[in-house]
């Protein structure tokens, strides 16, 4: 249960993007509570009964607002309606956490401290990987992360997909509604990456990954071919937008050289 003693945060929210996650998400959003407040999940047109068992949980918990979308968009577009109402709200900061429990609530409040002392800053979740860890999906991180570092010129994004991190609102909202991707799977690097292009520093904390076996309640939308093309076509763009960004990373490579 979450402590009746805990105070709503009012710069830092925790936002839960969720689609079919199942029965974890009841795991998931509890043990969040039990670490901050306030927790909003934004149910992106899940059809799995979710949507109204969180509407359930938040009748009886001031510290949690569940927004329902109405049909599918994809992760970057459930987070970036949560961002658009956070920001009306008047948070300065989000940390997304997955809702089908591989994140570890426990490292909640870290993150958010880290935040709260740099908040210029991005706090990036690292995974540390246990035995349950797929090799492939370990493998496929490294490429993705070796593209992100050079797209940002080694600026120092520790991982590009770990979706456990501290944004500040105004910075990603400004690079989202600038452009029509990261919707979907390409949200998280591509978040990470056009962050650091526009000077926002990336604050690297370790986080322990768990992957559940389908026993266990884990549920996962990666589809691989699908999912691979998506992030392939990201980092193409990415890429354009390297040769663009070129001359700024060089002079804040020298500065940070220099300092
Ligand atoms: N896949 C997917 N996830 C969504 C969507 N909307 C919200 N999400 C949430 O985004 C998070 C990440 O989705 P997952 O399918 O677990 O992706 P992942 O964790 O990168 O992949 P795995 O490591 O295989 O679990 C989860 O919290 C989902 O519930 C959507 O349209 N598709
Ligand atoms: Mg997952």
């Amino acid at each position: 249960m979450p402590s009746e003693a805990m105070l709503p945060s009012s710069s830092h929210l925790l936002l839960i993007p969720s689609y079919n996650s199942g029965a974890k998400v009841y795991e998931t959003v509890a043990q969040a509570r039990a670490q901050w407040n306030p927790v909003w999940v934004v149910v992106d047109g899940s059809s799995d009964g979710t949507g109204a068992g969180l509407q359930q949980m938040a009748a009886q918990d001031p510290g949690l607002k569940i927004w329902l979308l109405s049909h599918n968009q994809g992760k970057g577009a459930a987070v970036l309606h949560g961002l658009e109402l956070a920001a009306q709200q008047g948070f300065s900061h989000v940390l997304c956490m997955d809702s089908d429990g591989q994140h570890p609530a426990q490292l909640i409040p870290r993150f958010m401290r880290a935040s709260q002392a740099q908040p210029a800053a991005m706090v990036l979740g690292v995974p540390v990987f246990d035995a349950s860890a797929p090799a492939l999906r370990v493998r496929g991180r490294k490429i993705s992360n070796w593209w992100a570092n050079l797209e940002t010129l080694w600026a120092g994004i520790g991982d590009s997909l770990y979706g456990f991190r501290v944004y500040p609102v105004q910075p990603l909202l400004q690079v989202m509604r600038g452009q029509r991707w990261m919707r979907r799977f390409d949200f998280d690097p591509e978040a990470a990456v056009r962050l650091c292009w526009r000077g926002v520093p990336p604050l690297n904390l370790p986080a322990p990954v768990k992957y559940l076996a389908a026993a266990e309640g884990g549920v996962s939308h990666f589809h691989y071919r699908r999912d691979n093309l998506l992030l392939s076509w990201m980092h193409l763009r990415l890429m354009l937008g390297f040769v663009l960004h070129l001359p700024a990373l060089l002079l804040n490579k020298f500065r940070r050289a220099e300092e």
